[in-house]
């Protein structure tokens, strides 16, 4: 291969020299170890659905062409494909679940360290779900918005989830009522999708298909819900700067780096740590220094400005630092490795979440009602580490970039809103109407070491950024821009081309009360931020007074790995967004399969997947598309 560490981050290259030169095992050893990967299981087309498998397609006819059951290569490729989705939807939910339940403690006066950060959000969310604020006290209006959550976990009644209907605009509604798969719950749907895709029930595969694509829409349930909840506990982002990579963990400091997805946990965590700055400084350091990895790590970053220390495939790094004193972990993302490391080190692993425990690493509940006493457990197992650290293992990183985040949907309102009071999204669409700028993409997803770390990230990036996209991004792949020192002005003249850069410099001059100059690609959170997107496509569609699939608006996922990704894809291209993947879903063993999903989607739903592993072609396909939407729009 041109790159033999498969990463092009240079604080992970820096890294691996010293994995390698202590003869430590990384992800980047198991991948290699893991190659040829199995073939069947690349295409899609093995089975273990039930305990007379595994089957496996292995002829274009005859016996061999079906599994014992008679199973098709197109009904094992779709069923395997929306249990993926029935995963994603099931993970992004469950992060909802647990900032939900904060909610509701903090509402029945269990917990004393959660408060309501935003009545500005809280009131904005209960008008949109229908629920009344007038004359009620903040904590009564909180209620009815978790029971109407709860409500959209577990409904039986025949009436669309709340946190999904009331964020639509009518045209999606409709369509997705006319197609039947607007989803009246999550813990239902994710049920169904598992019966529906069980030995010897659904083999059609354009009903499976559509039952993947409501369990998609389920999983949007869960991120609005995750979302918006979020804000009205730990506030809205606004824009504020930060820097990012490994050289963000500092020799001084305790540094403890939290790891997931959950801000319940991690929030308390920063608040903790300033509270004990003199415990920290009693044994010998400067104080605490929190830092992020992975969507944690986005959604401090987003809310605290709290420093981004790497994403997902280069978790391991941080311990290689010799200077991470705890590593501490929610859900999700999480290298089982992890230990491993920790064990070569000082550093202390903790998890902290009933359902997510690791061998060797320490666990320590986290209880909302005793979130800060726990939170503060961690901060001191930190400190005590830090005493143990071993000055012949510490092997600092050089790389850290500046970056500027915090890019909600509120945030956005009022950057354009200086331009335009009444309507400002009409700053972005008209700027599309206008040529200025080709439209916009949201970046999303993971990191696949079947892709070189980051390349396809920064690659795309470049390609969009270069004819004028404005690009918004989310999760690892806005993880790999902040690393990268693209997520600030510096970048804006170094990459954009001239009208992105024009329009940029438009949003700066009308807003001189901002504290920093305006980013390259606007940092819209973590993964279940992806949310803040589809708000996004239909202010525009409803500025453009179309519907979404008539909007320049495209997505990307160029290195995508978790279920989550496939989740998240799938209600993109339901959304009407032509969707860009960059590495395969395990799909090619169908064509069928692969037709829906490039050709029959976009007929139904106006969004389609476009795979494509190169980055460069992939680019033009995304500029393709959006030129076509603009074009339309402008005839
Ligand atoms: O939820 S982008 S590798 S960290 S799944 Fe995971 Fe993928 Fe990163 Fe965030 Ni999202
Ligand atoms: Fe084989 Fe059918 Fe069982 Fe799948 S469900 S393992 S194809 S017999």
């Amino acid at each position: 291969p041109k790159n033999p560490l498969r990463t092009t981050d240079p604080g992970t290259i820096e890294m691996l020299k010293v994995a390698q030169e202590n003869k430590l095992e990384t992800v980047f050893d198991r991948f290699v170890a893991q190659q040829p990967q199995c073939g069947f299981g690349y295409k899609g087309i093995c089975c273990r659905i039930c305990l007379a498998g595994p089957c496996r397609v292995k002829a274009e006819d005859g016996p061999a062409s079906r599994g014992i059951c008679g199973a098709t290569a197109y009904t094992i490729v779709s069923r395997n494909l929306v249990r993926m989705i029935a995963g994603g939807a099931a993970s992004h939910s469950e992060h909802a679940r647990h900032v939900l339940h904060t909610a509701h403690e903090l509402v029945e006066g269990k917990t004393k360290d959660y408060e309501i950060k935003s009545p500005e959000k809280l009131h904005k969310l209960a008008e949109k779900l229908g629920i009344e604020t007038l004359n009620r006290d903040n904590m009564e209006i909180l209620g009815d918005v978790t029971e109407l959550a709860y409500e959209d976990f577990g409904r039986y009644k025949d009436r669309p989830a709340a946190f999904l209907d009331s964020f639509l605009i009518e045209q999606r509604h409709n369509k997705f009522l006319n197609t039947n798969i607007m989803p009246r719950n999550i813990d239902g749907t994710v049920t169904e999708l598992m019966a529906q895709t069980a030995q010897g029930v659904d083999a059609d595969p354009v009903n499976i298909i559509f039952g993947g694509l409501k369990g998609s829409l389920a999983d949007l349930v869960g991120e609005y819900i995750g979302t918006n909840l979020s804000d009205v506990l730990f506030g809205i982002p606004e824009p504020i700067v930060s820097e990012a990579n490994l050289g963000v963990i500092e020799e001084k400091m305790v540094n403890i780096a939290v790891h997931g997805h959950n801000p319940v946990l991690s929030e308390m965590v920063v608040g903790a740590a300033r509270e004990l700055k003199a415990e920290a400084q009693k044994a010998g350091a400067e104080g605490v220094n929190i830092v992020g990895i992975c969507c944690t790590g986005n959604e401090l970053l987003m809310r605290e400005g709290v420093y981004l220390a790497t994403s997902s495939a280069s978790q391991e790094m941080a311990i290689l630092t010799g200077v991470l004193d705890a590593m501490v972990v929610d859900i999700q993302c999480i290298y089982p490795s992890l230990t491993q490391l920790c064990d070569c080190y000082h550093t202390k692993m903790i998890t902290t979440e009933a359902i997510m425990k690791v061998p060797g690493a320490q666990h320590l509940a986290f209880n909302s009602e005793t979130a800060m006493e726990d939170a503060k457990k961690l901060v001191r197992i930190a400190i005590e580490a830090y005493k143990r650290r071993d000055p012949k293992k510490i092997a600092l990183s050089k790389t850290r970039n500046s970056l500027v985040a915090g890019f909600s949907i509120e945030a956005l309102t009022d950057i354009f809103g200086k331009i335009n009071p009444e309507r400002p999204f009409s700053v972005l669409t008209d700027a599309i109407l206008s040529g200025q700028i080709k439209g916009v993409v949201q970046m999303a997803g993971c990191n696949n070491l079947k892709r070189q770390q980051d390349e396809s990230h920064v690659a795309i990036l470049k390609e969009l950024v270069k004819n004028d996209v404005f690009v918004v991004a989310t999760g690892c792949s806005a993880g790999a821009f902040a690393k990268m020192g693209l997520m600030n002005s510096e970048a804006v003249e170094e990459y954009a081309g001239e009208g992105l850069k024009s329009f940029i410099r438009q949003l700066e001059e009308a807003n001189p009360q901002l504290s920093t100059k305006l980013p390259l690609v606007f940092h819209l959170g973590s993964c279940v931020d992806n949310s803040r997107g589809m708000d996004l496509v239909q202010a525009m569609a409803k500025e453009l007074g179309v519907d979404t699939p008539k909007v320049p608006f495209a997505a990307s996922a160029p290195e995508a790995m978790h279920e989550k990704a496939v989740a998240i894809g799938s209600y993109c291209v339901s959304m009407g967004i032509p969707t860009h993947v960059g590495t395969m879903p395990y799909l090619e063993g169908s064509d069928l399969i692969y037709g829906i999903a490039t050709q029959i989607a976009h007929d139904v739903f106006g969004g389609n997947f476009i795979f494509e592993v190169d980055e460069k072609i992939a680019a033009q396909k995304i500029l393709n598309a959006l030129e076509y939407r603009s074009w339309k729009l402008k005839i």
